[in-house]
This record gives structure tokens, C-alpha cells and sequence, in this order.
């Protein structure tokens, strides 16, 4: 059986999610480049609007595979190229909601980081306890985490290797909701369900803006923001949104 399954549970909803549970889902190689394929295709699938990235109910991911990496050295890791894989992911331009139960620790944590929505169970932890095998974060914890969380929270999570709770992910913002454990993944298909159904070019440019805004001075992105809000009026479902609702009718949107 494949090590990361994709499944179409709903209309234009795409579902990953890891199966190593022997490992408690660590990322080895062979687990990062089936991710990377699956969300280079998804990405590029029309009939793709929304991907859920999930580890199951017991464990998302507790890290990159500290077996597969306890005797190598730095060219090794160089060579290895991770990063392509990572950034398979971190480029799709689909909306993609992480549904973290147990832990998301190292790179089960970087990896949760690359998704747009974050929704926790309770009992998730989040965790870069990198340092404490003698590493550091590697697959952009640094700064993802430091982006979500703020310079001070992030420290302390990196430097300690001391994980949070769900409740307390979402007080620090590094998750976007928090709810029993039983509930995430039918919340995350809920929510991916929505945004299925919404107008596809508006989602791409918003998650475009979004992300590219981040690492652009204000008025650079502002204006970014602004041209991809008036190309939006040149869309077929900008016409038919506002024609539904000035018709007090529900909108079809075609991604045109
Ligand atoms: N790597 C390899 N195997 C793992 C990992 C891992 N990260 N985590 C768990 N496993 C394995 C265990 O070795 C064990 O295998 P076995 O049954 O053969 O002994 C099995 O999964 C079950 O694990 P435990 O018995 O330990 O389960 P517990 O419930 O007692 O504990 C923990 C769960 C707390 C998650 C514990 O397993 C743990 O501490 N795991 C390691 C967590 C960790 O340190 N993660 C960070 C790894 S480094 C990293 O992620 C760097 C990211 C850089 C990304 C870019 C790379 C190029």
C-alpha cells in the first residue's frame, strides 16, 4: 500500500493524506517525493479546487525520518534535493487546508506550515524539536514559524524543542481553528467543500496575493493586490456573482 493515498471525497476536493503509521507518518524520502507528485498533478488538475493535507486521526507527521538520516553528512544531504520536493508543495497554486491531529513535530510541523488553513484537534502538538537531535529546522520552520507566530514564540518553540497543544497553536496563531479531535478531518472537508465552490480564479489570485505579499514591502503588495482585484472583473463569475446576487439567486461559478 502507498505510503501517501489520495482519495476525491467531494466535488473538486482533493484528500493526502500520509499512511506510515509504523513510523508515526515520518517523512522519508519515499513519503516526500510521493507528497511532491501528488501536489505537483493536484495543482495542475482543474478539477482540483481544494486540497486537505492530513495524517489521520492518530498522528500528522512527527518529523522528517531521523533513521534515514542519522549517518549521513552534509553532501549527502545536499545532494538528496529536498527542496524540490518541498517545493512542489509550497508552489501549488490550490487552496490547501492541513487537518493536524497528534503530532506535527519538525517536519510534520514545516510541512502543516506549507498549507494555507490550518484546523487542529485539541490534542495536537506542534513541536520543532529539531534541536534536540542536534539539528536545527530545515524545510523552512525558521521562517514560516517566525512569519506565523511572531520572533519570540518562534524562539522559544525552536530553541526549547518544547511542543504546544492545539488550544494553544491557535492562541499563538500557528492554526487557524481548534476542535475536538473527532471533528477536524470532517471540518477540513466541510471547509475544503466551500472553497471548492468558490470562483477558482478569485481563490488562485487570492492565494497568489497572499503569499507573495508576504515577502514584499506594503505598497508593492498593495498594488499586487490591486491589479489582481481589477483582472478579476475581466472573469466570467465576477459577472455571474454579482449578477446572482443583485438576482437574489445562488451563483454557478465555471472558472472563466
Ligand atoms: N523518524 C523516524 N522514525 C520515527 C520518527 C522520526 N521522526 N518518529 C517516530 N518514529 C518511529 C519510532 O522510531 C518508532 O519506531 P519503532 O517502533 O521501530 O521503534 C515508531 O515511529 C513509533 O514511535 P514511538 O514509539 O517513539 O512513539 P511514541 O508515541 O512513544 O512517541 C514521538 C512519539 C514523541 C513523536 C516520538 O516518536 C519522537 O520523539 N519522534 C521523533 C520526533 C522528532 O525528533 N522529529 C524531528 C525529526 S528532525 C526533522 O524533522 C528535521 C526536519 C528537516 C526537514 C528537511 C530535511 C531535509
Amino acid at each position: 500500500m502507498s505510503e501517501v493515498m489520495l482519495e476525491h471525497p467531494a466535488d473538486g476536493v482533493a484528500l493526502v493524506r500520509l499512511n506510515r503509521p509504523e513510523a508515526k507518518n515520518a517523512l522519508n524520502l519515499a513519503v516526500r517525493q510521493q507528497l511532491a507528485e501528488h501536489f505537483r498533478a493536484l495543482g495542475a488538475d482543474p478539477a482540483v479546487r481544494c486540497i486537505v493535507l492530513t495524517g489521520g486521526g492518530e498522528c500528522f507527521a512527527a518529523g522528517a525520518d531521523i533513521k534515514d538520516m542519522a549517518d549521513k553528512g552534509a553532501i549527502d544531504m545536499l545532494l538528496r534535493n529536498v527542496q524540490l520536493y518541498w517545493q512542489a508543495i509550497a508552489v501549488c497554486p490550490k487552496p490547501i487546508i492541513a487537518a493536524v491531529n497528534g503530532y506535527a513535530w519538525g517536519g510534520g510541523c514545516e510541512l502543516a506550515m506549507h498549507a494555507d488553513i490550518i484546523i487542529a484537534g485539541e490534542n495536537a502538538s506542534f513541536c520543532q524539536p529539531e534541536i534536540k537531535v542536534g539539528i536545527m529546522p530545515g524545510a523552512g520552520g525558521t521562517q514560516r514559524l517566525t512569519r506565523a507566530v511572531g520572533k519570540f514564540q518562534a524562539m522559544k518553540m525552536i530553541l526549547t524543542g518544547k511542543p504546544v497543544s492545539g488550544r494553544e497553536a491557535f492562541s499563538m496563531g500557528l492554526c487557524s481553528e481548534v476542535l475536538p479531535d473527532d471533528e477536524v478531518q470532517a471540518a477540513a472537508l466541510k471547509m475544503a467543500s466551500a472553497i471548492a465552490a468558490m470562483p477558482p480564479i478569485a481563490v488562485a489570485q487570492i492565494k497568489e496575493v497572499v503569499l507573495a505579499g508576504q515577502d514584499i514591502s506594503l505598497d508593492a503588495a498593495i498594488m499586487l493586490e490591486r491589479k489582481a482585484f481589477q483582472l478579476l472583473f475581466d472573469t466570467e463569475d465576477q459577472k455571474e456573482g454579482m449578477q446572482a446576487f443583485i438576482e437574489k439567486r445562488k451563483p454557478v461559478y465555471k472558472g472563466r
